[in-house]
């Protein structure tokens, strides 16, 4: 009875961790891109600045580097945009900090991301509630 108890919570750890992992990846709208947020949105303070740091890569796993990226989004149940003007920054390494971001009131938000590189152009949607 132990050792089922056992197992079944391991289950759920791994279960646990696997849906948190892909939450955070975000495949991009025409397929060409992979990205990954280091911070979960949903938990972002509602009136607060903050910064996000996203990971850039293409389907094969490498890195996209030298990108640029317009911020933009809203609420589409309230039919406004976002409060500020967000501006990304390149950290290196696929990498990119998201500056300037506010979410000014709960309920559900959305983020777009149209990155363009030398090879790429792509555009990334991210949902999420507060
Ligand atoms: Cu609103």
């Amino acid at each position: 009875m132990k050792k089922l108890l056992l197992s079944f919570l391991v289950f759920i750890a791994f279960m646990t961790t696997a849906q948190a992992e892909h939450s955070a990846a975000h495949r991009s709208l025409a397929g060409h891109l992979e990205v990954t947020l280091m911070q979960d949105l949903s938990s972002a303070t509602i009136g607060d600045f903050l910064e996000l740091e996203v990971h850039i890569q293409n389907t094969s796993g490498d890195n996209i580097s030298g990108a640029a990226i317009a911020v933009d989004g809203g609420m589409m149940a309230h039919g406004h945009g976002l409060p500020t003007r967000p501006q990304a920054v390149e950290l290196g390494e696929g990498r990119y900090l998201i500056r300037g971001l506010r979410f000014s009131m709960p309920g559900e938000w959305r983020l777009v991301l149209d990155v363009t590189s030398e090879d790429v152009q792509d555009r990334i949607l991210i949902a999420f509630v507060l």
